[in-house]
């Protein structure tokens, strides 16, 4: 019979977590956000042999994949990222002339056990509040436990790498840190932050195309780069969103 009891049960979980924890005090890359693109960045990032820690403020992460569409779990990928939901061994079907539909659940699950089994530590409940700033380039993220109620008066930890993406998606909460600094001005970001109204083709486009380094040290990836860049929505079309991520990803490794 295997031998336990509560104490050595704590101790075991204690042991794990600080470890990974103390692992990624410092990373190569630190992604804030487990969205579709956040995954899929980590995923490839960690397959090259990157350090990856994904920081994300949920207990599940996932992101926007789960409710398929007003809940109806299902999204709709286009032929592009096929490839993708191939290597993830996904299951589709296809409705017509390069449009498929995927489970969103099968999706979601399956973009988490892949950059987890790349190598990447996702550390969930763990909410980035602020960037931390060296010189000019961005080279850490402030985290806190993600709070239940009203934020308590408990200061943070600051992890650091040599790039940082916001994959936060609608909420974009990075670059939002530097507006409210003022750190934006004179960069070529939207007026006003946040993505344009419903518009599924130009937006699949543009969440691609305009993946880039916004500030130096800081990426955006995924519904991010609408909202910094003042592209459309695209709603439950998901191949933009995971292309979005594989070119953030190959972006960095060349940087
Ligand atoms: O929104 P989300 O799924 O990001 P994405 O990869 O994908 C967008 C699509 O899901 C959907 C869409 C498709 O057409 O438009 O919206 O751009 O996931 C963003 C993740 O970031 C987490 C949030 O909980 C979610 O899981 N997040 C947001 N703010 C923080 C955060 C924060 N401050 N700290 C940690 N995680």
């Amino acid at each position: 019979m295997t031998q336990f009891d509560e104490a050595r049960i704590s101790k075991a979980i204690l042991g794990a977590y600080h470890g990974k924890l103390a692992e990624h005090i410092v990373s190569d890359v630190i992604i804030v956000g487990a969205g579709p693109s956040g995954l899929v960045a980590a995923a490839d990032l960690a397959a090259k042999g990157l350090k990856v820690v994904i920081l994300e403020k949920r207990l599940t992460p996932g992101g926007g994949v789960w409710g398929g569409a007003m809940a109806m779990n299902e999204v709709v990928i286009q032929e592009e990222a096929m490839p993708i939901l191939r290597e993830l061994n996904v299951r589709t079907r296809n409705v017509e002339d390069g449009l498929y539909t995927a489970d969103s659940i099968e999706l979601a699950a399956a973009l988490i056990l892949k950059a987890v089994q790349a190598g990447a530590v996702i550390l969930n409940m763990t909410t980035v509040e602020d960037l931390c700033i060296h010189d000019g380039t961005v080279r850490g993220v402030v985290i806190n436990r993600t709070f239940g109620t009203t934020p308590l008066p408990i200061d943070p930890l600051t992890l650091m790498a040599d790039a940082v993406i916001d994959g936060t998606g609608h909420e974009t909460m990075l670059i939002e840190m530097l507006k409210r600094r003022g750190l934006l001005e004179g960069l070529p970001v939207a007026d006003r932050l946040g993505d344009g109204p419903m518009n599924a083709v130009e937006g699949e486009k543009f969440v691609v195309d305009r993946v880039s380094e916004v500030y130096p040290g800081l990426w955006v990836c995924g519904m991010a780069v609408c909202a910094t860049f003042g592209g459309p929505r695209m709603g439950p079309i998901f191949g933009g969103m995971l292309l979005s991520g594989r070119r953030v990803a190959s972006l960095i490794a060349k940087a």
